[in-house]
């Protein structure tokens, strides 16, 4: 009965696995210890966790089945997506106790509708599967991020993923129309509604989103698509400090106006780390900072205007160096050297992260201070900072050597967030990485706050414990 997966045995109340097997089928049950590998651990390998068991549904029914056989076992359900976050959210204990529920066989598109612009897709369906059927009606389902390839409908909803499209069309909860979950007591709550307006009583489905699995099981959602616009501009430019990075954003503000979608920094030991491990070279000269601009439009007349930014950037010496993509392939070159950032940086070694955000005039003075604070409280460390400065989303990632402790250069970063009225997470979420620092920083009735919902929702704290709170 324990599919020689030793710990199981110890680890699983008895009857369970019959349970969990009469209900989803023999394939719909994973105890085999090589099996269970990719579900056991986050992908930076941060979060080593050991499950009961995988279980993996193919309906909403099953889900709610699942749910209710583990309730009355009293034991916990980790619902997983693509298994692609930041902060070990979606990953269980090391307790070997918990079963973890992954969406995977759930990926179905249940409709996508040009004129409405909508579309309904199932939990488990990978985001680019879902970008690619709103693209296939020349639609855009405007969520962009580094991991759309293996990141999950249900994880970006459950997350409130961000990336790098989010100053102009919002965080993920921005494009929520309608949502179907699955409660900690097993019933289904059915919001699957295409509805543009709806203002009929409480906005419940807001609850989940962002929830990070501890509140309930997203297994479906209806999503807002917009026309696809049909011209792009792409360019890198080269300035002096972050200061400069925002004269840039004014400028591009004023000639791109509404159409900008994407306003990346990038610093240069970020420029340098893609170079070294990915191969990858900025077409422009050196520079200490670069920014990567995109602007997309369904009318005509971007690539001029981008010209007369660029032209003003160079006038006005905000700019030291530009150029802008000549074709699509140009950009998609551009953009590989945003996109090898993270992957560079894992490769340089250990790093401690921090995804914080700050008020977007603020980021440069943030740069500068939690430099200055990191210089004389962890010396040593280097400072890999890039990310979404059209949002005020830093990727504030600190290199560190094996005598670095963490905590410690957490402290330092946060604590200089916490000056300028920042988040210590603006885009990845808490997962269990940030759950002592959220206690720590976000006020105590906030905190009570989110308790009570949580109670009021999970009181045997069987959803996703010990992630967002200690359990
Ligand atoms: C990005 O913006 C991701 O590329 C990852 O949010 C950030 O590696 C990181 O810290
Ligand atoms: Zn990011």
């Amino acid at each position: 009965m324990n599919g020689g997966h030793e710990g199981f045995a110890m680890t699983m109340p008895t009857d369970l696995l019959q349970r969990l097997t009469g209900l989803v089928g023999p394939t719909g049950v994973v105890t085999d210890s090589s099996d269970l590998e990719p579900y056991a651990v986050d992908w930076r390998k941060l979060f080593p966790g050991r499950p009961a068991c995988v279980v993996r549904p193919s309906s909403t029914e099953q889900v709610a089945g699942i749910v209710q056989i583990c309730r009355d076992a009293g034991v916990a359900v980790v619902p997983q997506g693509g298994n692609t976050g930041l902060a070990g959210g979606a990953v269980p204990d090391p307790s070997g106790t918990q079963v973890v529920l992954s969406l995977n066989r759930m990926a179905a598109i249940r409709h996508v509708d040009p004129v409405g612009l909508t579309i309904e897709a199932e939990a488990g369906c990978i985001l680019k599967v879902a970008q690619d059927a709103a693209a296939a009606v020349s639609r855009l389902l405007p969520i962009s991020l580094a991991a759309e390839g293996s990141a999950t409908i249900g994880g970006v909803v459950a997350a409130n993923a961000g990336g790098v499209n989010v100053l102009r069309y919002g965080m993920t909860r921005s494009l929520v129309l309608g949502l179907e979950v699955v409660l900690p007591d097993g019933t289904i709550a059915n919001g699957l509604r295409r509805l543009r307006k709806d203002n009929a009583g409480y906005d419940w489905k807001q609850l989940f989103i962002g929830s990070e699995g501890t509140l309930g099981i997203v297994t479906a959602a209806v999503l807002r698509l917009l026309p696809r616009p049909k011209h792009a501009v792409t360019a890198l430019l080269s300035v002096a400090d972050p200061a400069a990075a925002l004269r840039l954003l004014a400028l591009a503000q004023d000639e791109l106006g509404d159409q900008i979608s994407a306003f990346e920094l990038i610093s240069a030991t970020s420029m340098q780390l893609v170079a070294k491990h990915a191969g990858l070279k900025a077409p422009i000269a050196e520079g200490d900072w670069f920014v990567l601009i995109e602007a997309a439009s369904s009318l005509a007349g971007l690539r001029e205007a981008a010209e007369t930014m660029l032209g003003a950037a160079f006038e006005q010496e905000i700019a030291r160096d530009g150029v802008i993509a000549e074709s699509g392939a140009q950009a998609a070159q551009l953009w590989a050297l945003r996109e090898h950032v993270t992957e560079s940086e894992a490769r340089e070694g250990k790093s401690v992260k921090h995804d914080v955000s700050v008020p977007l005039t603020e980021v440069p003075r943030f740069l500068s201070e939690a430099g200055d604070a990191l210089a004389a409280g962890a010396p040593g460390t280097r400072v890999n900072a890039f990310g979404h400065l059209g949002d005020g989303n830093i990727h504030y990632n600190i290199l560190v050597g094996p005598d670095h402790d963490a905590a410690v250069v957490n402290r330092i970063v946060h604590d200089v967030v916490a000056a300028f009225g920042g988040s210590i997470s603006a885009e990845h979420g808490i997962g269990q990485y940030r759950v002592g620092e959220l206690a720590r920083y976000r006020a105590s009735t906030e905190m009570e706050l989110a308790r009570t919902i949580k109670r009021a929702l999970d009181p045997d704290n069987l959803l996703n414990p010990g992630k967002v709170f200690s359990s």
